[in-house]
């Protein structure tokens, strides 16, 4: 017999339990849970870091599920097919270097390679700002999603916060925290949104712009690709999944200490190394 108030408790004590031991305190906060944030997240837990996916949506996985138009098929490049290959997508050879697959199942599959590597998800969870202190980023500001949907007399609920060594933007298209830090410090760009299509070159820069844009933040995939302006890639994700993959390593490596604090920083409007049109 299984009593209504025990499924409760079940529930209750669990979360608490999940929340207080693995999420409040953790490496890294990845936010967002599309292509790159799914990416990002699965590679720093392989790598043994406390990693926490956090995704304002109930449902995670952010534009990865459908291709262009509506059409449930998602494309990527080579190197990328491997990332895909290695959870254990079924990819069809598309020529040109091109491989095409059914959108839920790279959905489903990235996902659950991410739990299996350790990554905690906070889903219907928006984060709303960063934990900054002096010189460095120490986490996130979250509120539970559907608040910011309630009537205006319930808009002075104040969200809590859980810290981390290094935090991921994967926030897409919004660029969230990197737009938040930018009214803040001087020297960090103001997104722009990116620029038009061009597949060949998207695809190269959103992973050459994935960097650690300030201490204790590194900005990734289509969020970096916004804040510099460089172009669209239209329905393709084979960036993505690099750009998470490359964020990972960098996390591990600042975490790690192989790199010090500041080193390696770039603080500039402008993204290191790459030629962004004006
Ligand atoms: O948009 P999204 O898939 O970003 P991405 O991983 O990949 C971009 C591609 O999907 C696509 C593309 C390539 O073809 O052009 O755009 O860089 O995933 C971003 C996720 O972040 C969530 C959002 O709901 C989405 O699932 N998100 C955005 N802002 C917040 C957030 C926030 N403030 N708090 C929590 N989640």
């Amino acid at each position: 017999m299984t009593s209504e108030t025990h499924v409760t408790k079940t529930i209750v004590t669990e979360f608490l339990e999940d929340f207080t031991q693995n999420i409040l305190d953790s490496d890294v906060v990845v936010v967002g849970s599309g292509p790159c944030g799914a990416s990002a997240a699965k590679y720093c837990a392989k790598k043994g870091l406390k990693t926490v996916m956090i995704e304002r949506n109930l449902y995670a996985g952010g534009g990865m599920w459908q291709g262009g138009y509506l059409m449930p098929k998602n494309t990527v490049a080579e190197p990328a097919n491997r990332i895909l290959e290695e959870c254990g997508v079924n990819l069809k050879d598309a020529g040109e270097g091109l491989y095409v697959c059914d959108s839920f199942e790279m959905v489903s599959k990235m996902l659950a390679s991410a739990c299996d590597a350790g990554v905690k998800l906070l889903n219907s969870t928006n984060v709303d700002d960063i934990i900054l202190k002096e010189d460095h980023v120490e986490g996130v500001v979250i509120q539970w999603f559907p608040a910011k949907h309630m009537p205006s007399f319930m808009t002075c609920m104040d969200p809590i916060a859980i810290r981390s060594k290094v935090v991921i933007d994967a926030t897409g298209h919004d660029s969230v925290l990197v737009k938040r830090l930018s009214e803040q410090r001087s020297g960090i760009p103001v997104p722009k949104g990116c620029g038009s299509l061009w597949v060949d070159e998207a695809e190269k820069q959103t992973v050459e712009l994935t960097h650690e844009i300030y201490p204790g933040l590194i900005v990734a995939g289509m969020s970096a690709t916004s804040t510099y302006g460089a172009p669209r890639m239209g329905p393709i994700f084979g960036g993505m999944l690099l750009a998470g993959k490359k964020a990972a390593e960098l996390a591990y490596d600042r975490i790690k200490g192989v790199k010090a604090k500041g080193e390696g920083i770039k603080i500039t409007r402008h993204a290191p190394d790459v030629i962004v049109t004006e």
